[in-house]
């Protein structure tokens, strides 16, 4: 039913999160799905208290869905179902495309960082933040990766410039298809989210103060969405909890 849903994306100028001013939303909302697209954030937040840099130019968007409309089955592995959603949405627009992902949040190319996200719960509601550079590539204060824009990928294919409502719009098509696709199960989605996964990639534990120097690289996934990880000393593990850089 949500499938043909018209967009009901609230645009907002600048605020200090998408996840607050959704939150702000929910009572007037009564149950109906609905998202905000702000234009820049003061303070914008990734997992675990990090900084999300959020000038003018890029997206950043909260997409808030009754709990009701996502399957019990799905809901552990939204993250996966939100970062493939997001490669998906911008390879829609544009074509060719040679966008990855990479355990548990983020969207790469060239293995840079385009885009991350976060889900939280409120009331009946699951909030999915998802921020993407679209025009602006913001340097990194911290320990994480080099970071990139859709429209250097646009750039890279010869296609035109593509704007954070464009993007935002797709989104919330790609993310109801997939909810409304009853025949998607979660091993499936993992599955596609390890064939999407950029296992080329260097990547580090975080840790409280940086990023711990031990290289790992990802092997696979298990039907709950863990990443098992091959450690320089040859051995594998399976990670539940930690994030990576
Ligand atoms: C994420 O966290 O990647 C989730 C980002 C979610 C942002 C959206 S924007 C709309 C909504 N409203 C919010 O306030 N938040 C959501 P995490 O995996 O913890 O990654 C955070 C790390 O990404 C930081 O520590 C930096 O290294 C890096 N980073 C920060 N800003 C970036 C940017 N604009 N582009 C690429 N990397 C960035």
């Amino acid at each position: 039913m949500l499938g043909g849903a018209p967009p009901n994306i609230h645009h907002v100028g600048d605020v200090p999160s998408t996840m607050e001013a959704a939150r702000e939303m929910l009572a007037a909302a009564k149950g109906a799905p609905f998202a905000v697209l702000a234009e820049s954030q003061s303070k914008g937040r990734g997992t675990g208290g990090r900084v999300w840099t959020s000038p003018k130019g890029n997206l950043y968007f909260t997409l808030c869905i009754p709990e009701a409309s996502v399957r019990p089955e799905i809901t552990p592995v939204l993250p996966l179902v939100t970062g493939l959603v997001c490669r998906e949405a911008i390879k829609s627009i544009v074509k060719g495309a040679d966008v990855h992902v990479k355990w548990p949040n983020d969207i790469i190319y060239d293995s840079k960082k385009l885009g991350g996200s976060i889900v939280e719960a409120e009331g009946n509601y699951l909030l999915i933040g998802i921020g993407m550079n679209v025009e602006l590539a913001p340097p990194v204060t911290d320990s994480g990766r080099d970071t990139t824009t859709v429209n250097d990928i646009a750039a890279a294919v010869g296609q035109p410039k593509v704007t954070p409502v464009q993007l935002a719009e797709a989104v919330w098509k790609q993310y109801f298809e997939v909810l409304s696709d009853t025949t998607l199960s979660r091993k499936v989605i993992v599955m596609n989210f390890e064939a999407a996964m950029d296992k080329s990639l260097i990547l580090h534990r975080r840790t409280p103060t940086g990023r711990d120097p031990e290289p790992l690289r990802a092997v696979r996934l298990n039907e709950w969405g863990h990443l098992t990880v091959l450690k320089s000393d040859g051995t594998e593990e399976t990670l539940l909890t930690e994030y990576l850089f």
